[in-house]
């Protein structure tokens, strides 16, 4: 069971209110897809994946972006049973789609990064550590069912 302190939760629920979805969701899966190429075998079906360019303007991967932020979102908002929020998309990306669990961590740090460009000076070391902690028990959480 993780512990959370308040500023931990304001922090977390306070960056994803004030998150576009459309446009970090799109953003933070084209840069895992461009940083780290070999998470593209899983998207076979998305269609150009070619290069950087075709990426960012794939519809699919906006799309499917949008997806895991909403996704995200509830986790946020079921902080203190992530576990259980996960299980039925944990059981998915094992059994079905076969996603190398390390790769989680590789979204996740899109995601950190992305998220700190938008937000510049205001996401503070503290709030960053908060944002982490929480990425680190999503990806924990969706890694559960894999054995
Ligand atoms: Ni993931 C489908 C959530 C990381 C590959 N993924 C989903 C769906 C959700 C989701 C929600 C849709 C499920 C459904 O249709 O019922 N994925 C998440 C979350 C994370 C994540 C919250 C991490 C934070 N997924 C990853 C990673 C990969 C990945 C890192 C591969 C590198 N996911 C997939 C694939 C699908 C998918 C592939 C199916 C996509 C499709 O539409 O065909």
């Amino acid at each position: 069971m993780v512990e959370w302190t308040d500023f931990e939760r304001t922090t977390i629920q306070d960056i994803f209110s004030k998150l576009d979805f459309e446009v970090v969701g799109p953003k933070t899966l084209a840069r895992c897809l461009i940083v780290y190429p070999w998470t593209q075998r899983y998207f076979g079906n998305f269609g150009n994946l070619y290069n950087a360019t075709a990426i960012m303007g794939n519809p699919m991967v906006a799309k499917h972006g949008i997806t895991i932020l909403h996704s995200l979102d509830r986790a946020v908002k079921n902080m203190d049973d992530i576990r259980n929020t996960y299980a039925e998309l944990s059981v998915l990306h094992s059994e079905k789609l076969h996603v190398d669990p390390s790769n989680f961590n590789l979204l996740a740090d899109c995601l950190t990064i992305v998220v700190a460009a938008h937000m510049g000076k205001a996401f503070t070391g503290e709030m960053q550590a908060a944002f982490q902690k929480f990425l680190a028990v999503v990806v924990s959480s969706l890694g559960r069912q894999y054995h």
